[in-house]
């Protein structure tokens, strides 16, 4: 009896003592879960936000803008205008304010649409000094112009834009 008594004791202990591990285990996965949730939200959350852009659309319209005679190319000239058109103060610098105010005049109350913008800001802004020069849109100019005809067509800008951006359109 006394030996069966410290056998079944064994038993319990060894049950009790893997029971522990098991509980402790699961535990861990569900914190490790959890914390994977947790990341995979602030993964998602913000390409969601991007997603509710229509890329080819914005990539468009800030080409029209770039165009100013319609005619279908960005020339370099126009390029110096767009650059004038955000430089308010005419420092011959673009601030991050600057194009914050010049964004906000076309896509006020879009977060989305203004958060993808000033991701191309921050892709162009070499130097992270929260400043764009002439020569950094010429620099994009020349990235931009695949065929080296001296002109960004649609399709050229639409790639740069995209590649800028880091953001394709879904679906097109
Ligand atoms: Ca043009
Ligand atoms: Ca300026
Ligand atoms: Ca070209």
């Amino acid at each position: 009896m006394q030996i069966m008594s410290s056998y079944l004791n064994t038993i319990f202990a060894h049950v009790g003592v893997n029971k522990i591990n098991f509980i402790h285990k699961s535990l861990l996965l569900i914190h490790f879960e959890r914390k994977m949730l947790l990341l995979t939200l602030l993964i998602a959350l913000p390409a969601l936000a991007f997603c509710q852009v229509d890329i080819q659309h914005l990539a468009d319209l800030q080409f029209n803008r770039f165009d100013v005679d319609q005619d279908g190319n960005i020339e370099p000239l126009e390029v110096a205008t767009y650059f004038r058109r955000f430089d308010t103060n005419q420092d011959q610098q673009i601030s991050r304010i600057e194009y914050n105010k010049e964004v906000d005049t076309h896509h006020a109350n879009d977060p989305p649409t203004h958060n993808v913008l000033l991701r191309l800001f921050d892709a162009l802004d070499y130097n992270n000094d929260s400043h764009l020069s002439q020569s950094d849109y010429d620099a994009l100019f020349v990235a931009a112009d695949a065929n080296k005809n001296h002109l960004v067509n649609q399709a050229e800008f639409r790639t740069v834009f995209y590649d800028l951006t880091g953001i394709l359109p879904v679906g097109k």
